[in-house]
């Protein structure tokens, strides 16, 4: 976005699921930011000023009017209650809660599955000239098949993941699947799902996923 000044900073990198979710987000709330580019996997890991950002080197960091964040979750909840545009959270509690568990099913359970086991072990491995880990892939696809299939039941009567309305929980679920069906495991597991196959392509038109997709997905 072209004019910044005042607006908040996201650390993290294009190609991280998770420095996608918050960039989402702003993308969502039509809020203008700008993303200093951090790179954790650099040999000798992440910058020393970085790891002052968020001790644990990780991506995302995000920064606005003097309040420095860390944390996907606490970053995208800030800016959904931070800035104004359309909500992205339920304002009933339930509903809250259900995006809530939605988040934590992403995040304890589909990250490692789908992204690292499934994605980089089929598709980024190979690149680096090092054979797949045909046992990994294999273990992890039961693992795949408990978080779409939850995940396609819990579609069964609203367009998205929590309800009727786009939330932050479609914006913490796209960019894992993004990478997940870019193996051949996850693109043929995601086809069996119809609710979540539809939720895909409803996501994938819209402005905000088409701006953050990854090199990974533009390169394709
Ligand atoms: N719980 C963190 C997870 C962040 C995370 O794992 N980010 C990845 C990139 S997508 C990372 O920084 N990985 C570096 C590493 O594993 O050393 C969050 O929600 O921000």
């Amino acid at each position: 976005m072209a004019n910044t000044a005042g607006s908040p900073v996201l650390f993290g990198a294009r190609y991280s699921v998770y420095t996608r979710i918050p960039r989402l987000a702003l993308e969502e709330k039509g809020v203008a930011y700008h993303l200093e580019e951090v790179d954790v996997f650099a040999p000798g890991g992440p910058p020393a000023a970085y790891v002052e950002r968020q001790p644990f080197g990780r991506i995302p960091a995000f920064e606005h009017d003097g309040l420095r964040l860390y944390e996907s979750g606490a970053i995208s909840r800030y800016i959904d209650e931070a800035f104004p545009g359309p909500a992205l959270q339920p304002s009933d509690p339930r509903g809250r809660a259900h995006v809530n568990q939605i988040i934590s099913i992403c995040d304890s359970y589909a990250y490692r599955t789908l992204v690292w086991d499934i994605f980089v072990e089929r598709v980024s491995v190979p690149t680096e000239g090092r054979p797949s880990d045909e046992a990994r892939i294999a273990a992890a696809l039961p693992r795949a098949e408990t978080c779409l299939r939850v995940l396609d039941a819990g579609l069964a009567d609203h367009p998205y993941l929590a309800g009727q309305t786009l939330s932050l929980a479609d914006l913490h679920a796209q960019p894992m699947f993004a990478l997940f069906r870019l193996a051949p495991e996850g693109e043929q597991m995601l086809s069996r799902y119809s609710a979540l196959s539809r939720w895909w392509q409803a996501m994938a038109s819209r402005p905000s996923v088409q701006v953050t997709r990854s090199p990974r997905e533009l390169s394709r």
